[in-house]
């Protein structure tokens, strides 16, 4: 039977890489995020690309009640998922603790952390009902280090990487396997959006040294995703060559 991924936040960087590379593995895919249009896109180039179905269902994963429902909407064929991939995510500015915005706080605590607990919860009773899967965090470096200005983005990841060991813990009397992805610095949308939209400011990020792409993360996943039955990789923390830890960074 085709197997079938379910991707959260695949209008962009890593998650469309992994919507890329799954389809490129035959996967079926369920994609989400909150731009339609995007998802649109996605789904005509990989279906035209690859002899896949693309389901999209475009939803805000901090909508407990919408991410519920459409996430039910499925028929039940399509809840066989093998793999759940929680990437959706952000970070929201760049400050010290004192002079952060509760706003930005919101937002990223509603969407790593509460966000990525909206979209287990209703997930983890199909791969149960399965006694099988595997669920992908996407957490970060972030959620290994604590770095200046970081504050709140990394209390956030630093909770995905929680939830990952707990549902480790919880979920392996079901077989289903659970691995944490913990990159360093790729270059995606992530410093736009952190940077409020200021494009010089979002490539002067990644000036001077080779940041991870997308699909360095996405063929991580891959990899872990295709171990055999009974191998799960726990943890990987994924870094440029140039980048020692969430501080340490050599610029040319
Ligand atoms: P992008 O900004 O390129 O992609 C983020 C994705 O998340 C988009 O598809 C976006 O879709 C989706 N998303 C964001 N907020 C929501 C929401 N409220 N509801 C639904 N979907 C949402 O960044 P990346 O690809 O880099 O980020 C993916 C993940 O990787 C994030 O969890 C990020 O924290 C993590 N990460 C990124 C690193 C980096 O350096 N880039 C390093 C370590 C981890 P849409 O806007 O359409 O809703
Ligand atoms: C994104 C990587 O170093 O900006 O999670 O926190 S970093």
């Amino acid at each position: 039977m085709k197997k079938s991924a379910l991707i959260t936040g695949a209008t962009s960087g890593i998650g469309a890489a992994c919507a890329q590379i799954f389809a490129a593995n035959q996967y079926d895919l369920i994609i989400t995020g909150r731009r339609s249009e995007k998802l649109e896109e996605v789904k005509k180039h990989i279906e035209s690309s690859y002899p896949v179905h693309v389901t999209t269902l475009c939803f805000d994963v901090r909508n407990r009640e919408e991410t519920i429902a459409s996430l039910n909407s499925l028929p039940d064929t399509k809840k066989n998922i093998d793999i759940l991939i929680n990437n959706a995510g952000l970070a929201v500015g760049v400050s010290p603790i004192d002079e952060g915005s509760f706003e930005d706080w919101d937002r990223m605590i509603d969407t790593n952390v509460k966000g990525l607990l909206n979209v287990s919860k209703t997930v983890i009773p199909w791969l149960k009902n399965q006694e099988a899967g595997h669920i992908v965090n996407i957490g970060s470096i972030a959620g290994k280090e604590v770095y200046p200005n970081g504050n709140v983005y990394c209390a956030s990841k630093h909770a995905v990487d929680a939830l990952s060991q707990a549902m480790r813990i919880d979920l392996v009397k079901h077989g289903i396997k659970v691995t944490n992805i913990a990159p360093g610095m790729v270059e995606t949308e992530f410093s736009l959006v952190r940077l409020y939209g200021d494009e010089n400011k979002a490539d002067q990020v990644y000036v001077g040294f080779d940041p991870l792409t997308a699909n360095d993360v996405a063929e991580t996943i891959w990899f872990c995703a295709s171990r055999p039955a009974h191998v799960n990789i726990a943890d990987v923390l994924i870094l440029p060559t140039a980048q020692a830890n969430a501080v340490t960074v050599v610029r040319k």
